[in-house]
């Protein structure tokens, strides 16, 4: 396969680099190529370009929905081609990488059509005001390697909607998709208003101390978010962080098990279990126990997984060897503690990151699986009795990105989801994620939301607008 261009744009130029480092394919952990290690002086020139271009583009609002839009064409366009570097990367099966890029377009699309008009407050015989939205400035924008072109879309879209402009930086484990599409957008957008980057954590770093940005947009783990805070409070540099989860589902005891075990699996095991807002833990009315954990051993059991590039296979490798390392662990920990895998419970016995797909049973609260994200395809379950103790069990964490009630009665569900201390609830259904429907996390999981007209005005400045009459 003929890969496409990886280097960084800066100044909607591709730029030259003097240090590299490898990339691997998680299906193999081999090096299949090298990312550009962007050093100081480029990282000075990406801001740099980004604080001239911000003067015009900040300017006009019909350019930059019709450059949206443009935007949106390209993706589509290079659709193919990005999915495929993706699959090499990230491990995920090529079709779902495809979705992802049209998922992509389908943000730029939503942010190039949204209208935030200005809100008038007070219009009397002595006062004239109205609250309108500016840009920030030049936004740091810095993503994770679980959906590196989707969760990027989530902030260029909106951002550059709002009139800022931006300095991208992918994972270093998932960089080459974002880079080309960098590239792909070169013709499309003005010189300077995306600047993408590339290099390891320490660059991550460097863009939250430097001067120039005045919004940090970043989604990544609980740790790195609150050195990103940290970095930021220095400087007042506005924040929106979306961290990780431990999503709860409470299957309460008037389930049609047959019903939901599909939407279950891929709520918990979709991406290998590495999105931030997948169930992470499963409490299920005792009277249903078992029925539940057979229909979803049963599932979890059939799932092919394999090399991304295989016709019909549904879970890809671990992303990467760290987070490999650490979902073995967890598992294995699991299972010395007294808990029992109804199917998998092991790595696979194959190059590059593959993991069985994992049910545990007998897990309880306060063990580490339970207790933390595995951000892998491992999933406890864990029967309950009282409604009252499973939302006390399930808000018993500093996590709170999403959660959902699973249940026939849907106004007893849903009275039970409003009690949950979470971002968002769903009922019967999980990680309902759309450009209209804002996404965020209470508690650690993150500050901010992203996404709808919620998510827009994270990247403008509030401002009051009065006239005495
Ligand atoms: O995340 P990091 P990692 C969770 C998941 C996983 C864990 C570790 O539980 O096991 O995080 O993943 C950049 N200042 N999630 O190590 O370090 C880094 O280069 C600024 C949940 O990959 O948070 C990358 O671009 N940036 C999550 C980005 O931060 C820094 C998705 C995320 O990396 C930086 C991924 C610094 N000091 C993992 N150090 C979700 N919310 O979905 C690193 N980075």
């Amino acid at each position: 396969m003929e890969l496409p261009d990886f280097s960084m744009t800066i100044d909607g130029k591709s730029v030259a680099h003097i240090d590299d480092f490898d990339v691997i394919n998680p299906s193999t952990g081999e090096a299949f190529a090298q990312a550009p290690d962007c050093d100081a002086d480029q990282l000075d020139a990406a801001f740099d370009a980004a604080a001239r271009a911000y003067g015009d583009w900040r300017t006009d609002l019909a350019l930059r929905r019709e450059t949206l839009n443009a935007a949106a064409d390209a993706i589509v366009a290079n659709a193919e081609s990005l999915a495929q570097v993706l699959t090499l990367e990230q491990g995920r099966p090529v079709n779902q990488s495809v979705i992802e890029l049209h998922a992509s377009a389908a943000w730029f699309r939503y942010f190039a059509a949204l209208d935030l008009p200005a809100e008038v407050i007070q219009d009397d015989a002595t006062t004239y005001a109205e609250v309108t939205r500016k840009p920030i400035g030049v936004v740091a924008a810095i993503t994770p390697w679980n959906f590196p072109l989707l969760l990027a879309s989530w902030k260029l879209a909106p951002a550059l909607l709002a009139g800022n402009t931006v300095v991208l930086k992918p994972s270093p484990y998932t960089p080459l998709a974002t880079l080309a599409l960098g590239a792909a957008l070169r013709g499309v957008l003005p010189p300077g208003v995306l600047n993408v980057v590339s290099g390891r954590d320490p660059l991550g770093a460097s863009m939250t101390e430097h001067p120039v940005p005045r919004k940090i947009s970043f989604t990544g783990s609980i740790a790195t978010g609150k050195r990103v805070a940290a970095a930021a409070a220095g400087d007042l540099k506005r924040v929106t962080l979306e961290l990780g989860g431990n999503d709860p589902a409470i299957l309460l005891d008037d389930i049609d098990p047959a019903a939901i075990t599909e939407k279950l699996f891929q709520s918990a095991f979709g991406n290998n279990g590495q999105i931030c807002s997948a169930i992470k833990r499963v409490y299920v009315h005792e009277s249903r126990y078992d029925e539940v954990v057979e229909a979803l051993t049963e599932r979890v059991r059939a799932a092919v997984v394999g090399d991304g590039f295989l016709d019909g296979v549904e879970l890809g490798p671990i992303q990467n060897a760290p987070q490999y390392e650490r979902v073995s662990q967890l598992v294995a920990s699991a299972i010395s503690d007294g808990a029992t895998a109804t199917t998998g419970g092991r790595p696979m016995d194959r190059p590059g990151y593959f993991f069985e797909p994992t049910v545990l049973v007998g897990a309880a609260d306060g063990t580490a699986i339970v207790d933390e994200e595995q951000f892998g395809p491992a999933l406890p379950l864990i029967p309950f009795s009282r409604v009252e103790d499973v939302v006390a069990q399930a808000n018993a964490t500093n996590f709170g990105l999403g959660a959902s009630v699973w249940g026939a009665d849907t106004d007893r569900a849903t009275s039970v989801a409003t009690q949950l201390d979470s971002g968002s609830v769903w009922v019967n259904t999980h990680m309902a994620v759309a450009p209209n429907l804002p996404f965020g996390g209470a508690k650690w999981s993150g500050i901010g939301v992203e996404n709808g007209p919620w998510g827009y005005a994270a990247f403008t400045e509030l401002q009051l607008v009065l006239r005495a009459r």
